[in-house]
């Protein structure tokens, strides 16, 4: 997982701490570290901010030896994660009677696997998780969460082919209170954030749900347009956490510090397999704690 993104900043760091009292040296790793960021796809201007920082602590003669560098690249990382607070979604749910979560992305990103994953975690802490198969849109995606939900044995909502995703949400929640459940998940259909029928019918959807909570899923592999895909959903009808799945097929690495720096949601957890138990709780602490070491 993420071993480019790994492999530049230690490549980066050996260089340095052979290099600490030449500032014009410095100056030539910290370029290289700027093109091994972008190419690992952390976002441009997010490049700028660690390296401007890291910059003037050169400037100031504030980095003395390769742990400086290190603490200082790693300050600089986790600073990018700042203005958006981590949300505790059991805590949330233990309040709410009925804690109502929707699931946004593109289409392949992993929305409906991760949606079976986070299912199973409420089960497994004790709720009394619905799964509610809101995507219309693509022939066979109400069987393949079913598929899940059979494995899990998690109940799953579905309705008819035909019937608009909104009122398939809407007739859910009224299901979900007759029968006692506790969290609804609902998954809906890959749209293309650039389709505009599709956002509206998104907003649609949320309009009807009023979710407790909307969670972008993003695709670690999707590399810049990452970014793009989390601003138009977040545009459109506002994100509140992002999970980024098939991390662990992902060598580059950037892509949570692009996220959070764009849109300044919390990354709540990673994707870290095919497996229902993988998933990964996300901390910017770990995650730079992993990139430095
Ligand atoms: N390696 C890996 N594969 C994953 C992960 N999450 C999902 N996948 C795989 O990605 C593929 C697409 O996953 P889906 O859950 O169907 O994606 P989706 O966003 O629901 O797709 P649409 O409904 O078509 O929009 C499947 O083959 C999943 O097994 C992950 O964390 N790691
Ligand atoms: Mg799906």
């Amino acid at each position: 997982m993420f071993e480019k993104l790994k492999k530049a900043i230690s490549s980066f760091s050996e260089k340095v701490s052979r290099a600490l009292y030449s500032k014009k040296e410095l100056e030539k790793f910290i370029y290289e570290l700027e093109l091994q960021l972008v190419e690992n796809d952390v976002a441009y201007e997010a490049v700028v901010a660690i390296t401007s920082r890291l910059r003037k602590l050169v400037e100031d003669g504030a980095l003395r030896d390769r742990d400086d560098v290190l603490k200082a690249l790693g300050e600089a990382i986790i600073e990018l994660f700042k203005g958006s607070e981590a949300i505790d979604v059991f805590a949330e749910a233990r309040r709410s009677k009925l804690y109502k979560v929707i699931f946004l992305g593109v289409n392949g990103v992993g929305k409906t696997t991760t949606i079976a994953k986070v299912a199973k975690l409420f089960r497994d802490r004790g709720f009394k998780p619905l799964m509610v198969a809101a995507d219309t849109f693509r022939a066979g995606a109400q069987e393949q969460l079913k598929v899940h939900g059979e494995r899990l044995g998690i109940p799953v909502f579905i309705a008819r082919y035909g019937v608009s995703p909104a009122a398939i949400a809407f007739d859910s929640i009224a299901f979900a209170e007759k029968r006692g459940y506790n969290v609804l998940l609902i998954d809906t259909a890959g749209r293309m954030h650039v389709d505009q029928d599709l956002v509206e019918e998104l907003k649609k959807i949320v309009r009807v749900v009023k979710p407790h909570r909307k969670v972008l899923v993003i695709d670690a592999l999707t590399g810049n347009d990452a970014v793009e895909q989390a601003k138009k959903f977040n545009e459109a009808v506002g994100v509140d956490a992002v999970i980024i799945a098939k991390a662990d097929a992902c060598e580059r690495g950037g892509v949570p510090i692009s996220i959070a720096y764009s849109i300044k949601k919390p990354i709540i957890y990673l994707g870290t397999g095919q497996g229902y138990s993988d998933l990964e709780e996300f901390s910017s602490h770990k995650y730079v704690e992993y990139l430095l070491k």
